[in-house]
């Protein structure tokens, strides 16, 4: 991890978070402190923005969430304002210490804070299938089960696509999307969340058709050729997914949430393609834009 850091301090505003319904009413003044860790040797060579992250939008997500929708701990003020941190780009940790200098303590004190650090995991890629149902909205709340996942942070989310279906036996059409997350999470356990995540918003009645209102596949855990990837052919979680690399409605809205992605379709240096290579030779017939997201 980078030894650089970007302090924000002192960023105040007023916010309604607690349990007394004093603080409900009326509100209070929330002080918060941003610690991000990041490489600055590139913007420190370039001058340029692009290579560092603006201080001034962090500061806009911090004041954001505090005077966002209230809750009641600064714990989980905390916690999400270090979520929305992390999914900066560049960001490899946060700390963040939410203080509360007017919180009801009933005895003179001077301030009190809570302090979180949390970091950024392996990059990771999840597809998005839904043919059953109404597939829209599935797909909307499985991302925001995705969103609210602890130890998941969702960094890109592509557009919906609409695609023929591919394989199996004849069925209707698929919305297919593709999210980019980092996650703290190892394989397994993030293979446990989805399918979780899948039974709770995709196993309805539709069973009988034996499709699923929702499919979540791990297509790749860790950035190929980097320390944290992971490459597994255990047929329990097979690692990069091994049908990725043929299939136009996996690798057309990855390409849209993250162009610069990269797959790894075989064991050696060389076999880590951009892919948008990968999607050159694919045929993309069967793909066409879906509906817009619903509301978050
Ligand atoms: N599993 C192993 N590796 C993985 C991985 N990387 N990600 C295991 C997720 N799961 C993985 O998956 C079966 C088992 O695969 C799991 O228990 C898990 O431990 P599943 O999701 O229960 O079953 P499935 O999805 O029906 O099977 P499969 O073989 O994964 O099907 P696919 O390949 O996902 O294909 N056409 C269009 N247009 N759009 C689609 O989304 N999807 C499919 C399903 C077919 N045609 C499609 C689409
Ligand atoms: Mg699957």
């Amino acid at each position: 991890m980078s030894d650089d850091e970007i302090v924000l301090t002192g960023v105040s505003a007023r916010g309604f978070h607690g349990v007394l319904d004093a603080e409900r009413r009326d509100g209070q003044t929330f002080v918060v402190d941003v610690h991000l860790t990041l490489d600055l040797s590139r913007a420190g060579r370039t001058d340029d923005l692009s290579a560092t992250v603006n201080y001034a939008e962090v500061a806009s997500a911090v004041v954001n969430r505090v005077t966002g929708p209230p809750f009641d701990l600064i714990e989980r003020l905390a916690e999400v304002i270090a979520d929305d941190v992390l999914a900066f780009p560049l960001v490899e940790a946060v700390e963040v210490v939410v203080h509360k200098p007017e919180a009801p303590v009933g005895h003179p004190f001077t301030d009190v804070a809570v302090r979180v650090r949390r970091r950024n995991g392996p990059r990771t890629v999840i597809a998005l299938g839904s043919n059953l149902g109404d597939r829209g909205r599935t797909l909307t709340l499985a991302v925001d089960a995705l969103r609210s996942l602890p130890g998941f942070t969702v960094t890109s989310v592509s557009p919906i696509v609409e695609t023929d279906p591919v394989g199996g036996p004849e069925q209707p059409p698929y919305l297919n999307a593709v999210v980019v997350g980092r996650t703290t999470l190892g394989p397994e356990a993030l293979l446990a969340e989805l399918h979780r995540i899948e039974a709770a918003h995709g196993r309805t009645r539709e069973v009988r058709w034996g499709a699923r209102t929702l499919d979540l596949d791990l297509i790749q855990f860790g950035e190929p050729g980097s320390g944290h990837e992971v490459v597994s052919t255990d047929d329990a979680l097979t690692l990069p997914h091994p049908r990725a690399a043929e299939r136009a409605f996996v690798l057309v809205p990855w390409a849209e949430a993250e162009p610069e992605g990269r797959l790894r379709v075989g064991a050696g240096d060389s076999d880590i393609r951009p892919i948008g290579e990968l999607l050159a030779r694919l045929d993309r017939s069967g793909i066409r834009p879906g509906p817009e997201w619903e509301q978050w």
